[in-house]
């Protein structure tokens, strides 16, 4: 059989092919007839490039259905995705594309100058444009294309996708997925979210990321579930098409923002099922006043790009708040001491997982990938946590130092890193504080060299200038020296003490 993604989505598209399967905010419907051709067109147009097996497809473009059927095509076609922030500056996009090599490079077309240049340098042979207004060289030259195009076998231990996550010694690292290990999530989370006939997705998050990418698009499409398509989140825009929805999945700043709409009440949800959370976590106040405005209580749930989905509060059963709930079926999750000793219930310790949607490994770092597993074959998530007697897993920390702010992941090294190489900088450290909209806000300490004149709009300006704007600090503050304990290592959680009212 063949395990390739695409064609398990395929197998599970409705009968009527001429329904709706996305329909824009602005009132396109695309068929699961148009999805099949415009993906075929897509698939034909890579074959057609005689590109090497295994080859990565990079693609930096804006949302648009067109965004989806570009991964679905190169899925189907037997490639490898590679998506990349819509945020991301030329420094960033240089790294992604010098370490994963793409054979093809798809970008915006007003980014087209400055991305073809950084990927002809690196030995890139095609860069496409794709726009999110169905214009750009990508759909030109598939168009002449045939609309038919076999699904290539792919065997369920090949790669489907690398999703790069920055490192803590600041170099980001690819996570490679497998077709199986995505259909294994997907199968799952369709089955224990019980997607349902009739059901219909409201998709607002990213393309880039697992959570819109993959968690979201996935279930629709195993469903054969039409879905609304925003080209971002928009509390305004959500309220419009919740009543013709049933499931909506978001960070927690999409609930936060969505709870400070006045008219969000039990009449705005009336028609939906599900409301999922995660990527970051969902504060208790979140979670109940959540349900004392809509009588709907979120189902929280946990993963990384590295694993998928982990653990999720249950459909049926009690969805316990300031938790993640229950392992996911297949999932094998443990709380460990630092010996490796098993925790019990209620003690704190690292979580580590296995099962068959755990990543193949980082893209050409052997030693990263050997450390990061225990020699019985877990994943060590770098998260902290507890499970409670009830068998429900709450996360109380992060053994890494990272920063989540609206449901994107910072790296403090790497931001460090940047300021540290500013005239007039001797050191800095990066820490997150609590933010009522983003959860945490990125935020810089600095000591400065005797006599420098750096301001905090200095900083903040030449970091717009080089990195992704959600990684630039909302406040940067100046200190004599920074606090260090007896190992001389910089205390950060003392800065976070000092700084969270900032
Ligand atoms: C935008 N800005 C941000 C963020 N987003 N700053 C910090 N954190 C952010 N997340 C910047 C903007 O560039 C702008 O900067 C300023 O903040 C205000 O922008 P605003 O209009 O409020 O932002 P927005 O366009 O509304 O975006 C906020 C957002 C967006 C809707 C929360 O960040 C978002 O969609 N986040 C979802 C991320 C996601 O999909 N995560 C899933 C990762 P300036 O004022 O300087 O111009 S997948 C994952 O983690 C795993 C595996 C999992 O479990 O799911
Ligand atoms: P990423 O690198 O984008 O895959 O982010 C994965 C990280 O997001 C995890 O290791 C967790 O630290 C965090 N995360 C995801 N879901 C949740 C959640 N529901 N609660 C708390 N943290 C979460």
């Amino acid at each position: 059989m063949n395990a390739n993604l695409y064609a398990l989505f395929a197998s599970r598209f409705p009968q009527d092919r001429t329904a709706c399967c996305i329909e824009t905010h602005d009132g396109l419907f695309y068929s699961w007839n148009d999805l099949d051709r415009a993906t075929a067109k897509i698939a034909n147009l890579l074959a057609s490039l005689n590109l090497p097996k295994d080859s990565r497809i990079a693609v930096q473009v804006e949302k648009s259905p067109e965004a989806l059927i570009l991964y679905l095509a190169t899925i189907r076609a037997g490639y490898v995705y590679l998506p990349l922030n819509t945020a991301y500056r030329a420094a960033e996009i240089e790294y992604f594309i010098d370490d994963a090599e793409p054979a093809v490079v798809v970008c915006s077309p007003q980014n087209f100058g400055w991305v073809s240049k950084i990927a002809f340098k690196a030995g890139t042979q095609h860069v496409f444009t794709l726009g999110d207004d169905r214009q750009g060289s990508l759909l030109v030259r598939a168009a002449l294309q045939s609309n038919s195009f076999d699904t290539v076998e792919r065997r369920p231990d090949e790669l489907a996708a690398i999703l790069y996550t920055s490192g803590t010694t600041g170099r980001s690292k690819g996570a490679m997925l497998t077709h199986d290990n995505l259909a294994s999530n997907a199968k799952v989370l369709h089955d224990y979210w019980r997607w349902q006939p009739g059901d219909v997705l409201l998709h607002a998050l990213p393309l880039f990321h697992v959570h819109g990418l993959f968690v979201a698009s996935h279930g629709a499409l195993l469903n054969g579930s039409k879905m609304i398509f925003l080209p971002k989140f928009d509390a305004t825009e959500v309220m419009r098409h919740l009543p013709r929805s049933t499931v909506f999945m978001g960070v927690p700043t999409y609930y936060v923002r969505l709870l400070a709409e006045p008219a969000f009440d039990k009449n705005a949800c009336a028609n939906m099922r599900l409301f999922v959370s995660g990527s970051a976590p969902l504060l208790t106040d979140t979670f109940n006043e959540f349900i004392a405005r809509t009588g709907h209580t979120i189902l929280e749930r946990y993963g990384m790009s590295e694993t998928t989905m982990l653990v999720s509060n249950p459909y049926d059963g009690k969805r316990v708040g300031g938790t993640v709930g229950l392992p996911l079926p297949g999932v094998s999750v443990r709380v460990v001491k630092g010996d490796g000793a098993p925790c019990a219930a209620d003690e704190i310790g690292d979580i580590q997982v296995k099962g068959p949607n755990i990543f193949k490994g980082y893209w050409r770092m052997p030693e990263k990938t050997a450390e990061e597993f225990t020699s019985d074959g877990y994943f060590k998530t770098g998260d902290v946590g507890k499970f409670d007697a009830n068998g429900y897993l709450s996360i109380v920390g992060r053994s890494k130092d990272l920063i989540i702010s609206g449901g994107y992941n910072v790296y403090p090294k790497e931001i460090e890193s940047f300021i540290d190489e500013m005239d007039g900088v001797t050191e800095s450290a990066v820490v997150g504080v609590p933010h009522h909209d983003f959860g945490e806000a990125v935020t810089a300490v600095i000591v400065t060299r005797p006599g420098a004149a750096v301001s905090e709009g200095d900083v903040i300006g030449y970091l717009k200038s080089r990195i992704a704007n959600f990684k630039v600090p909302k406040r940067v503050f100046f200190l004599q020296d920074l606090p260090r304990n007896t190992m001389g290592k910089v205390q950060k959680n003392v800065l976070r003490e000092q700084f969270k009212d900032a």
